[in-house]
């Protein structure tokens, strides 16, 4: 019943489209004013102090040690620091979570990147992170202006970076009509895709610099952008085609909103973000693990049916999907549970193999997944990364 509810309420929204049809087919720049905000504000102040003063009194210990300790003692001491992780789109869902699993442990600064200051601090506040663990700073993935002045800002900070995760996203299942980001990039590639793309290319450098053990480089991915399992079967089915809209830029004016070059469909383009994500992730493994070391991955964390993700889904659907989840599919996670994920793949020394897409079972054990044939084509992949990069403007 819950089946035919939830397919009822997909049609709702999608004229015509019923899933029984279609199942045979399968803020802008954060400019002078931000960066004042945020240089000025106190959180990044005091605890950029706290950082520069742990170092240093780490330095100090370790000059007055210098003489007497060996080499081994050295790098024991080397990752006693804390780790340094940046987690986009902490402010909820996923994210909060994980930064939320990551702080408890005390092993773990997190920067929480968000577009919503005041709503992060409450989040951070109410999921009783303490202070120490956390520091905010502003990141609008819909505006590329502001990915390279949350760099800037970041950099500013001092932290080194040991792990960037990429995890914001928005899902349109509902627009009519495409919305753009600040620089006219239809809005679910342009945020989920495009500027994690931006954020990631500038951010490899820091990555690079970072005397941490294992550094890492994660892209949240999803089950649904892969068309290897039923969930990927659930149309509109992601597609990227042959790249089209993308190379065209997505603006909807000359050229398609949608990456294969079709006509507008909210849903398509967030499974279709997710295929970018995955293939970013593979592509950054090809060209830059060997040199760097640097662990790529990518997830698949479950089914977290009662996240914001689905705020702009219908009533009908957000009351229906999580009891769907949980009793039909058996998919479901709890926020809780998929931030426990997450942050394993952060931290979890067995889990540094790169390239990987991780999923888990039943009983909650992390394996290697499969992904679809278009979210593993590596033609696509290149393809995808030269586009992005003019687009960013790389290249
Ligand atoms: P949420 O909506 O709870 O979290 C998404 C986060 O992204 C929010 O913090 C949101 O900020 C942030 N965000 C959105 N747009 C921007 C932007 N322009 N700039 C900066 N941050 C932004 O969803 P989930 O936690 O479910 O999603 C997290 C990740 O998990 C996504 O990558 C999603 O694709 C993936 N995923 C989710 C699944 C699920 O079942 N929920 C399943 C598989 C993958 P704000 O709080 O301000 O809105
Ligand atoms: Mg899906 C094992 C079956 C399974 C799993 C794990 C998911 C996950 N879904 C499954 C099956 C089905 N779903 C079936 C049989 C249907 C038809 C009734 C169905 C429908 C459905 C809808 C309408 N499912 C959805 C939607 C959404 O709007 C969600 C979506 O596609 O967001 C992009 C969604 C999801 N199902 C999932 C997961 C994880 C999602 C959402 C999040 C995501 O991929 O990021």
């Amino acid at each position: 019943m819950a089946t035919s509810l939830l397919s009822s309420a997909v049609s709702i929204h999608k004229e015509g489209k019923s899933l029984v049809q279609l199942k045979e087919t399968t803020s802008l720049g954060t400019s002078i004013s931000e960066h004042l905000k945020t240089k000025f504000n106190p959180t990044i102040v005091r605890s950029k102090r706290e950082y520069s003063q742990r170092t240093r009194s780490i330095r100090s210990q370790t000059a007055v040690m210098t003489p007497a300790v060996n080499r081994a003692s050295q790098e024991k001491k080397k990752t006693l620091r804390k780790g340094s992780v940046v987690i986009t789109g902490a402010s909820s869902g996923l994210g909060l979570a994980t930064a939320k699993a990551l702080a408890e442990t005390g092993k773990w600064h997190v920067i929480m990147a968000c577009r919503d200051f005041l709503k992060a601090e409450r989040a951070a506040k109410s999921a009783g992170m303490s202070k120490e663990n956390y520091t905010i700073m502003h990141l609008d993935l819909s505006s590329l202006d502001s990915v390279r002045q949350f760099v800037d800002n970041f950099r500013q900070s001092g932290r080194p970076l040991d792990v960037l995760v990429n995890n914001a996203a928005v899902y349109q299942p509902t627009a009519r009509e495409p919305a753009f980001t600040a620089e006219g990039f239809e809005l679910s590639v342009g945020t989920n895709h495009l500027g994690h793309f931006l954020l990631s290319r500038l951010l490899m450098d820091d990555l690079n610099k970072s005397d941490y053990p294992s550094k890492r480089l994660i892209i949240v991915g999803s089950i649904t952008g892969n068309t290897n399992t039923l969930a990927g079967n659930v149309p509109p089915k992601a597609n990227l085609g042959d790249l089209r809209g993308l190379a065209g830029g997505l603006n909807g004016l000359n050229s398609s909103a949608m990456i294969d070059g079709g006509n507008f469909d909210g849903a398509k383009a967030y499974k279709d973000s997710k295929i970018c994500n995955m293939l970013t992730m593979q592509e950054f493994h090809r060209r830059y693990h060997e040199e760097t070391g640097i662990t790529f991955a990518s997830l698949y964390p479950g089914c977290i049916a009662t996240t914001g993700l689905f705020r702009e889904h219908i009533p009908l659907f957000r009351t229906l999907f999580p009891p769907f989840q949980k009793y039909i599919t058996k998919g479901f996670v709890s926020e809780e549970e998929s931030g426990k994920r997450l942050a394993q793949v952060v931290s979890d020394p067995s889990l540094t193999k790169s390239g990987v897409y991780w999923s888990w079972n039943k009983d909650s054990a992390s394996f290697e997944n499969q992904l679809s044939q278009e979210a593993s084509d590596v033609d696509k992949a290149r393809k995808v990364w030269e586009v992005s990069e003019k687009l960013v403007g790389l290249a």
